[in-house]
This record gives structure tokens, sequence and C-alpha cells, in this order.
């Protein structure tokens, strides 16, 4: 028996824990105090988490399909050899842009996203797609003009606000803030804060509020823009902050000045009053934020509703200081920049690239095309798109045509069921890991976990997978690097020297096409020398230089010492020691300024495109749909945890993921509490159990997001949710999925509507 610290690696809070391990299993789990954000916080979802490290759908071979379509065990050395010579064949005779990655990381390992960015390299193809660009593109689309760069990404200080409104999100279930349901419980109990929910449902966080706007789904652009127009009509505007720090806001006002407030709110369905008293609580907080998540990315008008959405914290000034909206830094860039200049479009859609990511709703028609330069290989690592694409019956013919198909996984997954290779990873508790959603702000936070079991027999970590792979495609030296080794051995003994960092550098400028493998070098190089067997966690090395040397006083507030690049190396030496998370940076609210993108520090407010979008709502008609009923096709709910969780065991409730409807609805269709119904999309049906909740508007169904998966083979267990959704129900800018607005309609089991 043993104890250990590591973290949660079900959401995007990566949370401290404390586990005990008996016998290969993880038998209690506990907050970790210690650790700096969490300190002790966790929830429901991490309590049972041996079902993610011991199940029956893991990997412990590498596998390989045979002409009869059943898979066959093979050695590492094989499968290596074999995928390596099938991507150069077709490279050499399609050019290495037939060839994509999908995935890299999930919601807490991105320690390997580095080298799976030289596999991308030695290929010569840009096209990396991530769940990212199913969900944040638009916002991050937005970031880029509004603030010159796509990187210039929004945190919400929600611990520190006077005000607080969460659009399209519930952090109850969902967190994505703070110890989330600590954080609501204390806004909740102090008179003097408030909170405002805008939600079709009336969720757990909108049950803690002072107002809840119930709006149709989808309405939220009309919503926004109306509480922007009343914000402009009763002078409820930061006029300081937009002359000091903004550009455009004329263009901005005349439109805003064109909404017909009382119509947009009608469309919402929500007391104009009640929109009244919100827009005008948050314009006169002390401090406001807001806080968005997929009900509005995932619904109509979705990068529209990103820029409104940013428009309500500019217009009252509520960036840049505590309690506001803030920029935040980033150790690990798991949000990039892409310029237009070099920016390669998609083959078929033409799509390009939003923040160095390109969308899985355009993927199934970049493979299922006649087009010479479609894709033909494709490497999944840490994600299911057969189960999580919009439209799983186009992602299985897409997946089927591929000439090559690599799935990197600890679990033998929907989508690994259609690979020629599957490749089994350690789990995040068999390796080195870390994640890079540390999205804070003032201080900002990394934590480096160590292993806390040895890896599963015939299973490799991404670090040295990718390794293996790279060099058999040539892209590194076979003798691999003896010499910069030894001088990194030397260095840890001595890094006030500098050999290493000298020695390095020396290499790449011998040979510059290295740069391109900068991951795998130091894997191989300062890998071996660091302690611990920490070796995948070398590229933190750089990435601790190139982030102290960036935010040098941020980094130097936060206790860390060193001139030069010393500073870098004591940076990374705290992050490789610390087993509960190392305190970064600690920055202050004036940097929001020198972290803007735009040489002259200036927010454009006036997005040309945007301000089209707004315009253009006038003319937009109801909606009329063929289907009765809106279903928001992916809820966050107390036992999902996207598909990390294979084992149905693990959940103590709602074991087949209802669908939740309006108990007035059901009974006008006849329909009772617990029935199996058919639910049916202009995309296909799912056989799904009733549940009646008054929690939902009329109107409005619900299901869950992380069902719908084949533990030990069996039929999917719960709704395969993305049998309802389609690819081209999207965004047009970020081509990102309208997931929340699925019109469908209900039926008992056996009626034909
Ligand atoms: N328990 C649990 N937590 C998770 C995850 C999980 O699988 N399970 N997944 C993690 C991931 S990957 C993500 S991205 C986050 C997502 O976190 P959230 O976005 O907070 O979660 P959702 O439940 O998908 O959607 C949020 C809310 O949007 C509302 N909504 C639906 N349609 C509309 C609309 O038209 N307008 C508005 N204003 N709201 C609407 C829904 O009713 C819902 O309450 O959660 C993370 N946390
Ligand atoms: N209809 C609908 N569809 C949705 C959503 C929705 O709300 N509605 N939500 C969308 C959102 S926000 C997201 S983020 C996506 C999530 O969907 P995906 O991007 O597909 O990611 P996950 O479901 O998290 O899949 C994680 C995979 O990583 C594997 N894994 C776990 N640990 C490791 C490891 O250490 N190494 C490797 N190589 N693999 C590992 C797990 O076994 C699992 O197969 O789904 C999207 N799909
Ligand atoms: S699921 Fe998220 S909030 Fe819950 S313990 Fe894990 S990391 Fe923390
Ligand atoms: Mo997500």
């Amino acid at each position: 028996m043993s104890e250990h610290q590591t973290a949660c690696i079900l959401c995007t809070r990566n949370c401290g824990l404390r586990v005990t391990v008996e016998n290969s299993r993880i038998t209690s789990v506990r907050g970790d105090p210690a650790h700096p954000l969490s300190q002790g916080y966790l929830c429901q979802k991490a309590a049972r988490l041996d079902h993610y490290q011991n199940h029956a759908d893991r990997l412990s071979s590498p596998l390989r399909r045979r002409a009869d379509g059943r898979f066959e065990e093979v050695t590492w050395d094989e499968a290596l050899t074999d995928i390596a010579a099938r991507l150069t064949a077709l490279r050499r005779a399609h050019g290495g842009q037939c060839f994509a990655f999908y995935g890299g990381g999930g919601q807490g390992n991105h320690l390997g996203a580095p080298y799976t960015r030289g596999l991308l390299r030695a290929m010569g193809s840009p096209y990396r797609y991530n769940a990212l660009a199913q969900e944040k593109t638009g916002d991050f689309w937005v970031n880029g003009k509004l603030f010159g760069r796509q990187d210039c990404h929004i945190t919400e200080d929600v611990e520190h606000a006077d005000y607080v409104l969460f659009i399209g999100t519930n952090p109850w279930q969902a967190h994505g803030i703070r110890n989330a349901r600590d954080t609501l419980r204390a806004i909740s109990r102090c008179p003097t804060r408030k909170m405002a929910v805008i939600d079709p449902r009336r969720t757990e966080t909108a049950k803690l509020s002072d107002v809840h706007l119930q709006l149709r789904p989808g309405t939220d652009a009309f919503l926004l823009a109306a509480m922007l127009a009343i914000m402009v009509r009763d002078n409820l505007l930061d006029r300081s902050f937009l002359a000091a720090r903004t550009l455009g806001f004329d263009v901005l006002e005349a439109a805003l000045k064109q909404v017909p407030i009382a119509d947009y709110i009608a469309r919402a369905d929500v007391r104009v009053a009640d929109v009244e008293q919100v827009a005008r609580d948050f314009a006169r907080a002390r401090s406001a934020c807001v806080r968005v998540d997929l009900g509005i990315q995932q619904s109509l008008h979705s990068t529209l509703n990103s820029y409104l959405e940013k428009l309500l914290f500019l217009l009252t000034g509520n960036l840049g200081v505590r309690g506001g909206n803030n920029f935040h830094t980033q150790l690990l860039p798991i949000i990039g920049h892409s310029r237009e200049a070099g920016n390669v479009p998609t083959v078929v859609a033409g799509m390009p690239a939003i923040s160095g990511i390109y969308p899985p709703n355009v993927l199934p028609g970049e493979i299922d095309s006649e087009h010479p330069r479609r894709i033909r290989a494709l490497v999944v690592d840490s994600a299911n798109p057969a189960v999580t694409g919009a439209d799983s019956a186009a992602y299985e013919r897409a997946l089927r045509k591929l000439e090559l198909l690599v799935v990197v996984d600890v679990a033998m997954t929907e989508t690994a069921r259609f690979a020629h290779y599957v490749l089994p990873a350690s789990s995040q508790f068999e390796k080195w890991e870390a994640t890079g959603f540390n999205l804070e702000f003032p201080k900002n936070y990394f934590h480096l976990r160590a292993p806390i079991l040895p890896p599963r027999a015939g299973t490799l970590s991404e670090a040295e997978i990718y390794t293996r792979l790279v060099r058999k495609l040539g892209a590194l030296p076979a003798r691999g690097f003896p010499w910069l080794a030894r001088v990194a051995r030397l260095d840890r003994r001595v890094p006030s020297l500098g050999l290493f960092p000298f020695a390095l550098a020396v290499t790449l400028a011998v040979r510059p096409k290295l740069r391109q493998q900068a991951a795998h070098v130091l894997y191989e190089s300062l890998g071996p020398a660091l302690p611990g067997g920490a070796r995948a966690a070398a590229p933190l090395w750089f990435l601790a230089q190139r982030y102290a040397a960036t935010h040098r006083a941020a980094v130097r507030r936060a206790g860390h010492r060193g001139r030069g690049f010393l500073l870098g190396e004591s940076l990374f030496t705290a992050i490789l020691h610390s087993r509960a998370g190392t305190l970064l940076s600690e920055h202050r609210h004036e940097d929001t300024w020198s972290l803007l993108g735009y040489r002259d520090r200036k927010i454009r407010l006036a997005i040309a495109e945007m301000i089209e979008s707004l315009a253009a709502l006038a003319a937009e008609p109801a909606p009329t749909d063929d289907y009765p009923f809106v279903l928001i096709a992916g809820e966050r709910r107390s036992y999902n945890a996207n598909t990390i969780y294979r084992d149905p065991a693990w959940r103590k409730q709602d074991p087949d993921g209802a669908l939740t409807m309006h108990p007035a609805d059901a009974a006008r269709l006849g329909l009772r509490d617990g029935a199996r119904v058919r639910c049916r999309s202009a995309h296909g049906a799912l056989e799904v159990s009733l549940r009646c909740s008054d929690t939902v508007r009329l109107g409005v169904v619900t299901l869950p997001h992380g069902y719908g998966l084949r533990y030990r083979g069996a039929i999917p267990i719960g709704p395969v949710l993305n049998r309802l959704t389609g690819e081209s129900h999207r965004d047009a800018i970020a081509a990102t999925p309208f997931h929340k607005y699925v019109p469908v309609s209900v039926s008992a089991t056996g009626d034909e509507i």
C-alpha cells in the first residue's frame, strides 16, 4: 500500500489528489490540500478513478488488423516499422499533406503534445485536428480580431467578482472555474455579490443564482444584442475605458442603436425587466465578469455569441481588473495563433486553421472525397471521434476509407475498432504527465505529475512512441544524441555554467532541420539526465526558459530566482520537484496591456464580419423547424466525463443517460416517466429512456454527452449522441457544431411520425 500525489484527469480543473494504491489499484481518492489551486477540493467524479486505470478495455499490446478484419498482437518494432513504411510510401505518392493528426491530449494529458507536433512536421503536414475546434475556435477567432492574436485568451475572476454572469454553462456539474461548487455557494451566500444565469434549463447553477434568464435555446445572439443595446441606451458604458483602450466604438454604437430591443427579447422569450436588471446590475457592479461555455459556443450564431459576450465586459470596462475578465499566460502553448499568411486551408472544405487547429466537423469530408489531395492517413491520439465527432455515420464511413488509421489510446475505443494499428499508451497514472489547462490570472500554476504506478506491460508513453516513429520516418539521427546527452548529464550537476543551453544551440545551428524536432532532441539528450525517470518532461525545460524570458517580473514575483537563463532554470527545477503543483507567475493587472496582441495595445471593437452578422439578425426569420423539439445534445451531468470512463459500473446514477423532457410535454405526448422513447433527427434515430423534469423549458429535451460506448465489445451503452447530429449544422466561420440546437421529434417506441 502506498500514498501518492497526483491530479484528477476528468476535467479542465485537474484538481490535485492524494491517492492510495494497493496491488496496482487506486483504492482511495482524496483532494490534495497542498495543491495550490484546488486546495483539497474534488467532486464525485474523481472518487472511483480506478475505473479509468483498471478496466476490461485497456490495451496491453500493439495490434495490427489482419486481412480478415481481426486484430493480431505484434511487437512495437513491427508495428512502428510498418506504420513508418506506409506513411513514407503515402508521402512519396501523394505528398505529406495527405496525413492528418487528431487529438494530442484530453482533459489531463498534454505532456505528449510536443511530441505529436514532431510527427506532423516529419510528415510536412499542417493538419492538426483537435476537440478544441469543436467548441472554442469561434471564440479564438474573435479574440484574434479584438485583441490582435488568437492566443489572447480570456479567463474570468469569478472568485472576486461582485457580479458574475454565466452564459450557457453549468459549472456546478461541468466545473471549468476553480472549486466550482464552493465558489458558487460563496457567491450565493454573500448578500452583496450577485450571479445571473442565461440557460434554457434551470440548472443547479441557476438554482443558486439571483436572476435566471431561461431563454429559448439558440437565441443568445438576440438576447445579448438586446442587453448591449440597453447598455448603450441607458448610458451604462465605461466611457473612459472605451476612449483609452479601444478603437471603433462609434461603428459598434451605431450598430447597437439599430437593435430592436423589445423584439429581440421577445425572440428569447424572457422578461424585459429581468434583462434590463441584469444589464444594469452588471454594468454598475464594482467588478463584473462573464463566464461562458458550450451553451453559446455550440449553439446557433456561435462566433457572433462569442463576440457579443465579450462586448459585455469590454463596454463596461471589466477587462484587466480584479473580479473582471483577464488574459492569462500559458506555459504549454495549447492555444496557438494562426496568421493569415501561410495558413493552409483544408483541401475540400477550404477551412483555414484557427489557433493552429482544424475543426473535426470538416474531417470526414476531407477523407471521404475523390479529391486527389484528400486525407489518406490519420493518427488519432487521446480522442474518440467515432463517437464524439458530429455525425457518427459520416465518421464511420470516412474512417473505413482511410488507407492508414493509427490509434494511440489506453483503451480499445470505438475509433480504434476501425484502425489498421492500435498502439497502447501507458495510462496517465503510469507515466509523467501534465496538463496545459492552467489558464489562471493573475497567478498561474503548473502541475507536473510523477507516475504512481508502473506502466502496464506492453504499453509506452506518447513521448517514446512518437520519438521512435519520427526516427523511423528519418527525421532523427539513428545514433541519437550521445554527445549532447553527456553534456546534459554534466549540466544537471552545475546548471549555472550553461553548458547544455550552449551545446543545444550549437547542435541546432549545425543541423537546423532538427529545430523541427526539438521535443525529441530534448527527450533524447536532456531527458535521460532528469531525476526519477522524468524523461518525457524534457521539453518543459525549453518552455520554462521561454516563459521565464517572456514574463520575467511575474516569474520572480512567484519566488523564482536567477539571472538570465538561470531564472528559467530555477522555474524548471521547481516544476520538476514539486509533486503538488508549482506557482509559475504572479502578474499585475496592468500586464493586461502588454499581453494584448496589437502593437498599439488597443482593442478593435468593430469586427467587420461581426457587425455584419449582428445587423443580419434583424432579417433572420424565426426558426420554423419540421421537428417539434429542440434537443440539447450533450449535457454535462454527475456521471459523465467525456469518453474517459468506459466501464458503466462507474456510474452511480443515470445508467442509461436518460432524455429529459418537461412533464407537460410528456403528458401531451402520452409518454410516461421511465418509458423507452424514440428520439429522431434529420440524421438518425435513437431509442432512449425518458426522464420527466420541469427544469427544462417546454419544447426542449436534453441528452448527456459521453455515453454510447461499447464496453467489452457489447452493444453501445446509453445514447450514441452523434448519430443525431450532422457535420454541416455548424458555424460559418469556425465550423464548430451546433450541438445545443438539434431539431428532433420524440415518440413512443414503435410509433412512427
Ligand atoms: N460532469 C462533466 N463535466 C465536464 C465534462 C463532462 O463530460 N462531464 N466535460 C468537460 C468538457 S470537455 C467541457 S467542454 C465542459 C463543458 O461545460 P458546459 O458548457 O458548462 O456544459 P454543458 O452541459 O455541455 O452545457 C452548458 C449549459 O448550456 C446550456 N445551453 C444549452 N443550449 C443553450 C442555449 O441555446 N443558450 C444558452 N445560454 N445555454 C444553453 C445547457 O442547458 C447547459 O446547462 O465541461 C467539462 N466538464
Ligand atoms: N453531441 C456532442 N458531441 C460532443 C460534445 C457535446 O457536448 N455534444 N462535446 C464535445 C467536446 S466539448 C469535447 S472536448 C469532445 C471530447 O471528445 P474527444 O476529443 O474524443 O475526447 P475524450 O472523450 O476525452 O476521449 C479521450 C480518449 O483519450 C483516451 N485516453 C485517456 N488517457 C490517455 C492517455 O494517457 N493517452 C492516450 N493516448 N489516450 C488516453 C481515453 O481512453 C479516450 O478514448 O467531445 C465533443 N463531442
Ligand atoms: S472532475 Fe474536475 S472538478 Fe471533479 S475532481 Fe476531477 S478535476 Fe476536479
Ligand atoms: Mo470540451
